[in-house]
């Protein structure tokens, strides 16, 4: 089977097509129901199953279409459409030096509406400037839905009750006003007119084809109006792609599933491929294609291909592909210098690479467009990077985190990665914290939430050893003993009185230290600390009353310059209020005297 038949003599190739959007929002089902309308049209081997990618031809697209597309408009041999599974959307929709996909379908259920990976896929279409629409998909499951397989959207919606068809609209304006929220102007694809301003929204069903037509209009003619000239490319140069994804594969060791964007690829081509070192340097053993009618990702059973042109998804079986990356590109170097071709691969990945520190966090990624979109996330975020490299967390990733100075940096950010066994073990000796997510902003989130709480107990540390404000009067007719120590029933005006803490008595602002809190008891009970309000009897070591201290005396803790400086300067926000109060009233009697005091 040649793969040129979605190509007309023209050099005008197939756009690509990235199916993004959050887990179970029916991305798959969308692209087995085209595949399904064109067995029905008696088409099925008129639909080319790539690699990772469905190619549907122009005519295919008319027949489903039906009176909405006419072949004659059009001169794009069709579409070929990327489903990307569960979370993925990194590796089709690169945020820097161009992306994968020329344009893109947003799957978003609309019962569901927006979920995260809504929402990550949102934010790479923006970075990277795709342009896009919303299949706003499952319309059959609106409540009374009457169904009328495979009918544009228009004929459906007539066919409902006013009570159904509102009961859509509501949902699709939820879409709409989530859309706007995130920036983009958006309205039902039919009020739009130019769709390179507002994100066309098209209500559809996955299950039952309604609205398919429409989506597959949308499609074809925003692709024909704004991607036309980006569409023109030598159909017999040398191929350019990227890597979907780098694959162990029975009888053919590691192999790389490629998108192809232009030119073409043969068998006895020498390719230069993005690796996480050197750009690798190989020559294609096989180009794999799935037979004829397997299932996308199933594809167990291949067949050989002599030669494959953009665009198009193929399996490149070849030696040294070990450290291919997800993400990185490809190009053949046919009759061109090996050294041109490996300096534009290495531009490439240059152009991606991620600015790394002296010290911070380790960061894993499943791609290179994932791993250059976290380290964007942790830039603005203000967390730096010490390691960034794609693959699973490994042993030595866990070697690097351990190194950390910082407790905050003993940590490694994983998205859409495994932790390997071995790896899991020695983080929980060398005590590295490892976070995995598949949705960026929450494994950051998770990571902020982390250093939260470090720097909170390291707070606690400090406070635990620092001296605590605190000023109190002894009662009058409230004295137990006399001295040795001395024993006074005092009452707690602001701050904490804690175990072992001095105290001192104001001369004027002089402050004089008068002894040392040897015991506190609240109602007979021995206590640790007694808080603003309260009432206890307290001994103190060193003063007799009726000499040092008198009855109905004003008393402080003493702070040390030292552990006045940390509360007034790093602690203010921690410490209670009342404490806060005692501390500043401290600071100003000994201020009174000396200005610069615990500065
Ligand atoms: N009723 C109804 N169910 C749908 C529709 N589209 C998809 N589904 C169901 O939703 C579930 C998820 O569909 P998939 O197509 O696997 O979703 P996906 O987006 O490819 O999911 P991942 O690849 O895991 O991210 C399946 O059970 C589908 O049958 C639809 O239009 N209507
Ligand atoms: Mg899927």
């Amino acid at each position: 089977m040649s793969n040129t038949d979605t190509r007309d003599h023209t050099s005008l190739r197939t756009p690509i097509v990235a199916v993004l959007g959050h887990v179970d929002h029916g991305k798959t089902s969308l692209l087995d129901k085209i595949r399904g309308s064109a067995v029905i049209e008696g088409e099925a081997g008129a639909i080319t199953q790539h690699i990772g990618a469905t190619a549907v031809p122009l005519d295919i697209i008319s027949s489903i279409a039906g009176e909405l597309v006419d072949p004659d408009d059009f001169d794009l041999p069709g579409l070929l459409f990327i489903d990307t599974p569960g979370h993925h959307s990194f590796t089709t929709l690169r945020s820097r030096g161009g992306a994968l996909a020329d344009i893109a379908i947003l799957v978003v259920d609309v019962n569901d509406g927006f979920q995260p990976q809504t929402l990550e896929a949102l934010d790479i279409l923006k970075r990277s400037q795709t342009p896009f629409i919303v299949a706003a998909n499952k319309i059959d499951t609106v409540p009374g839905w009457s169904v009328n397989e495979d009918s544009p959207i228009n004929d459906t919606y007539e066919a409902q009750t006013d009570r159904v068809s509102s009961r859509l609209d509501e949902s699709l304006y939820e879409i709409i006003g989530n859309l706007s929220d995130e920036g983009f102007s958006a309205d039902l694809y039919w009020r739009v007119q130019n769709f390179q301003r507002n994100v066309g929204v098209v209500p559809v069903s996955a299950m039952t084809g309604e609205g398919v037509p429409d989506l597959l209009t949308v499609m074809m003619g925003l692709s024909q109006r704004y991607m036309k000239e980006e569409m023109e490319i030598d159909v017999a140069g040398p191929g350019v792609g990227t890597v979907l994804e780098v694959k162990e594969e029975k009888g053919f060791g590691k192999t790389v599933d490629i998108v192809l964007y232009d030119g073409t690829i043969r068998e006895d081509d020498t390719l230069v491929v993005g690796g996480q070192n050197d750009p690798i340097v190989t020559e294609v053993r096989a180009l794999l294609q799935p037979r004829p009618l397997a299932e996308i990702r199933t594809e167990s059973r291949f067949e050989n291909v002599d030669e494959v042109g953009a665009a198009a998804g193929i399996k490149v079986a070849a030696p040294e592909l070990e450290d291919a990356m997800a993400g990185a590109p490809v190009r053949v170097v046919r009759d061109r210098s090996l050294d041109e071709v490996v300096g534009e691969v290495e531009a490439e990945l240059a152009d991606i690479a991620v600015d790394t520190a002296e010290e911070g966090v380790v960061v894993k990624a499943d791609t290179l467009g994932s791993l250059e979109a976290m380290a964007d996330a942790l830039d603005e975020a203000e967390v730096p990077i010490v390691r960034a490299e794609v693959g699973d967390v490994a042993p030595r990733d866990i070697s690097v985190a351990s190194t950390a100075e910082d407790p905050k940096q003993q940590a490694i950010l994983g998205f859409n990665v495994d932790v390997l066994s071995d790896a899991k073990q020695r983080a929980e000796i060398e005590d590295v914290t490892v976070f995995t997510d598949q949705v960026i902003y929450q494994l950051i989130e998770e990571y902020e939430d982390h250093v939260e709480g470090i720097e909170k107990a390291q707070q606690d540390t400090i406070l635990e050893n620092i001296s605590r404000p605190a000023r109190f009067r002894i009662l009058p007719d409230h004295t137990f003993r006399q001295n040795d120590p001395a024993v006074v029933g005092v009452e707690v005006n602001a701050g904490t009185i804690q175990n072992n803490a001095n105290v001192v008595k104001f001369d004027g602002n002089e402050p004089n230290r008068v002894g040392q809190v040897k015991g506190i008891q609240e109602q007979g009970e021995d206590v640790d600390e007694a808080r603003a309000g309260n009432r206890v009897s307290v001994a103190i070591d060193g003063p007799t009353v009726g000499r040092q201290i008198e009855e109905d005396d004003e008393l402080w803790i003493e702070i040390p310059e030292k552990h006045a400086k940390i509360l007034e300067q790093e602690l203010a926000d921690e410490i209670p209020g009342d404490e806060l109060e005692a501390l500043n009233m401290y600071l100003d009697n000994q201020r009174s005297r000396d200005p610069f005091w615990g500065k």
